[in-house]
């Protein structure tokens, strides 16, 4: 735990909401950390392209290989999208429910992504995919590890819109206690390196009315997948 480094890395008592610049940079891991409000100045551009990814492929909710539905509804952009079934969970080139390619990723993803992944300092970030996950209240995401990637050296860029969620950050042990990281609007986590590999997950999102996005979380990760 080291929310003790919390520090400011911009500070203009003065901006404008329209330009709004993070805030502070949160350590809350050795190599992870949460950029505030880091994805605010990207909004006008960011939720027009996340509609057209939308209509494309629209959110489902997914069957586990234990045979649940999950809570959230899923969708996928960019070269490799991420899916479950019955059979196991795995990167597919194509949406099976549509058996069309994923949408690409809108070039917005991907600077935002590339920008964020640079202010926690990862050069070079190249994601392929991005999963995009939908939480209505009442929605959660159990502990899991994200290890279905075929490289595990390159971060993931963790992109929260709408609702607050509190984010369970654990150890590489399910049975490990985990930090609780409460998750607001705008917020990116990057994570990578010696964090890559801990579980994590998403309490389940309380009741509640955003200005923007009404009742729901919408969640962004972009990982190098293939
Ligand atoms: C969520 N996120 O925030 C779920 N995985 O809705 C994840 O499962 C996740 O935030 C890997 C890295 C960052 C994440
Ligand atoms: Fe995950």
């Amino acid at each position: 735990m080291r929310s003790d480094d919390m520090k400011p890395i911009t500070l203009d008592l003065f901006a404008d909401a329209e330009v709004q610049q993070p805030a502070t940079s949160q350590q809350i891991g050795e190599q992870s950390f949460v950029l505030r409000g880091f994805a605010l100045p990207w909004l006008d551009r960011l939720l027009p392209a996340l509609e057209t990814v939308l209509r494309a492929a629209p959110f489902r909710q997914m069957i586990t290989p234990g045979g649940f539905t999950m809570s959230v509804g899923l969708s996928s952009c960019g070269a490799l999208g991420w899916t479950t079934d019955r059979s196991g969970y795995r990167y597919t080139p194509t949406d099976p429910q549509t058996a069309r390619p994923w949408p690409a990723m809108p070039v917005v993803f991907l600077e935002l992504a590339q920008a964020a992944a640079l202010a926690a300092g990862f050069s070079d970030f190249m994601p392929d995919s991005c999963l995009i996950n939908r939480y209505v209240p009442g929605a959660k995401m159990s502990l899991h590890q994200d290890k279905d990637e075929r490289d595990y050296s390159a971060p993931i860029v963790s992109v929260s819109l709408g609702l607050p969620a509190v984010f369970l950050f654990g150890g590489h042990q399910r049975s490990e206690k985990s930090q609780r990281v409460p998750l607001f609007h705008g917020d990116i986590v990057v994570w990578s390196g010696v964090d890559r590999l801990r579980y994590h997950g998403i309490l389940p999102l309380k009741d509640g009315q955003h200005s923007q996005l009404g009742a729901q979380r919408i969640n962004f990760t972009f990982r190098t997948a293939g």
